[in-house]
């Protein structure tokens, strides 16, 4: 690199007269590639964040607001509404009778319920059911809204892969011209036809998201107690099961890998980091959760993020369980996916 010295006027008006043409001279950039992102750890404790939720709901009516959602967004991404580079993630609060009326749009969604019985969402023609601990899909441009049948307020959070369809300038959105979309499809269908590891002959899989819409706790719950039996805990993951789309055997989205994940009392994982930016939910139980350089104490209904390339570790005080989504998936797809234990 002896000839590119700034002191020599000629190589100055080159760099100069290219950068008026809109031309960069690769060279001259700082900083190589590296892993990791300006994103920073950050947690949401539920505690705080619930009367927030309440609050909304004087603040604004569901007709008003559409969807009530307290969106957590990333210390370092403000004004984006993103908690993390490739992810979205929100608090939603839902009360007795109201609706959210029904829209599609590019972006795919889960659900994770958090708190309250009763209320529902009906996504692609199928009303389904929420109950705490459910985790409810909605894959790209699926009409869907919500609804409270119940007695109490519902609250779950709303994972989106919302900054992958921005990046790409492909982020389009639909509202359905009424409120209701018409279910057309029997409740319980996704699970009852696609979620008994059979699948009908004639399916034929797009290979993006899976047909089972709602992967109810009770279910996952069982899984955990046969995982727990079965063998030793994950050093890093304690027991660890990844929702699977049954027609594929892969992630249930494109972009986003979900799981649910048991520590048991005592446990205190190795450190773990991957390319994968990933947002936890508390679902039970307490803990700490150590991310980069901060210390979460973590308790039920806590949300926190860790981003890419940040080591992170566990420690259970009670038996604690962990929703989380990524975009693992993606990553996969793409070839960038990268991880360490220890
Ligand atoms: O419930 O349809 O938190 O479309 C963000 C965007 C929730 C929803 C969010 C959405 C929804
Ligand atoms: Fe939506």
């Amino acid at each position: 690199m002896a000839v590119v010295s700034r002191a020599n006027s000629d190589y100055g008006r080159f760099v100069d007269e290219v950068k008026d043409m809109s031309l960069f001279p690769l060279w001259e950039r700082v900083g190589g590639l590296k892993p990791g992102t300006q994103c920073v750890p950050a947690h949401w404790s539920y505690a705080e964040v619930r009367p927030q939720l309440i609050r909304a709901c004087e603040m604004v009516t569901k007709k008003e607001a559409s969807r009530r959602v307290l969106c957590l967004e990333n210390p370092t991404l403000r004004g984006t509404t993103f908690i993390c580079d490739s992810l979205f993630a929100g608090l939603q609060i839902i009360l007795p009778g109201e609706v959210a009326p029904s829209h599609r749009h590019t972006p795919s969604a889960l659900r994770f319920i958090v708190e309250g019985e009763g209320a529902y969402t009906a996504v692609a023609g199928e009303k389904l059911p929420m109950r705490p601990g459910d985790f409810v899909v909605t894959p790209a441009w699926a009409w869907h809204d919500h609804g409270n049948h119940g007695t109490a307020p519902v609250v779950w959070l709303d994972g989106l892969d919302t900054p992958f369809a921005r990046f790409f300038g492909a982020a389009f959105y639909e509202p359905y011209p009424e409120e209701k979309q018409p279910l057309d499809r029997p409740e319980g269908e996704s699970i009852s036809v696609y979620g008994m590891s059979l699948i009908p002959d004639e399916f034929h899989s797009d290979g993006h998201s899976t047909p089972v819409l709602i992967y109810p706790y009770e279910r996952t719950r069982t899984a955990l107690d046969s995982l727990a039996r079965a063998g030793k805990p994950h050093p890093a993951h304690g027991f660890k099961l990844r929702y699977a789309n049954p027609a594929t055997g892969k992630h249930p989205f494109p972009t986003m890998a979900v799981s649910m994940q048991r520590l048991p009392p005592g446990f205190s994982g190795q450190t773990y980091r991957s390319t994968g930016s990933a947002v936890f939910a508390v679902h039970r139980g307490e803990g700490v959760a150590r991310v980069g350089e901060q210390e979460f104490g973590i308790g039920p209904h806590d949300v926190f993020v860790a981003p890419p390339w940040q080591p992170y570790c566990f420690a259970a005080t009670s038996e604690l369980e962990l929703f989380s989504y990524s975009d693992r998936a993606g990553q996969e797809a793409l070839g960038y996916f990268r991880e360490q234990v220890g």
